[in-house]
């Protein structure tokens, strides 16, 4: 600390005192903090299970990824093609409509930009709509699907996804409800027009954010 700073002065030895005290801390968490946890939402350690009910199979020879729609060029990726992109990591937390949220999952992947970039996305496109090996259905809008920590995760906490999680990949789109992250995605259709998926046709909200508490619709 340089000399000359008033570091005797009435003032800065009463506001070292606070400091020691604690003085206006209110043990509150900070308002980003709090915001971190949606409304109406609880926190859990645990991983719950959520699904149709129907796991598909991993077989990795037989395991194919679609991307098309308006798009450039057409991908059909059978497994080693997909791995052969280049990986990225994040952390994110999930929420889920029935009300828990994890914090801090880390997945790696495939970035959603990054294989928007290889088929090459055509101007009027607006939504991405998502298919599943279970036959599950989902609809984001192009914006949501293509932020920065949305990812094909093939790993988490380091470690293959197992299938009852959506191994071999599945979506994670942080930002939304977990239903709009399908497990075992099977087909990307990018789209000028949205289309309801399995759950925005059964009363789920169409666009799921969870700090706006958009559950159902
Ligand atoms: N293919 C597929 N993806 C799906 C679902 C599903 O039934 N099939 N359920 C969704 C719902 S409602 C939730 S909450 C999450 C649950 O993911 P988890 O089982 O890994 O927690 O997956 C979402 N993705
Ligand atoms: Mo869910």
């Amino acid at each position: 600390m340089s000399d000359d700073l008033p570091d005797d002065s009435k003032l800065t030895r009463t506001k070292a005192k606070w400091a020691a005290e604690g003085r206006f801390l209110t043990g509150r968490q900070s308002r980003a903090e709090e915001e971190r946890l949606p409304p109406g939402q609880h926190l859990v350690k645990n991983w719950p299970v959520l699904d149709l009910g129907i796991e598909p199979p991993i077989d990795l020879r037989a395991w194919r990824l679609d991307v098309d729609g308006l798009v450039d060029t057409k991908l059909r990726l059978n497994w080693d093609g997909f791995n052969a992109l280049p990986q990225i990591e994040h952390t994110s937390d999930i929420h889920c409509v029935t009300s828990w949220s994890r914090y801090d999952n880390r997945w790696t992947g495939v970035s959603t930009q990054e294989l928007a970039m290889h088929a090459g996305i055509k101007p009027e496109v607006k939504f991405a709509l998502l298919t599943s090996n279970d036959g599950y259905t989902t609809n984001v809008p192009l914006a949501d699907f293509l932020v920065d920590d949305a990812l094909l995760a093939t790993h988490w906490e380091g470690e293959p996804l197992t299938a009852e999680h959506g191994g071999p990949m599945r979506l994670v789109i942080p930002h939304l409800y977990f239903w709009k992250s399908p497990k075992w995605l099977r087909r990307i259709e990018f789209s000028a027009s949205d289309q309801p998926g399995f759950w925005e046709e059964r009363g789920y909200h169409n666009y799921g954010d969870p700090w706006r508490e958009q559950r159902y619709s």
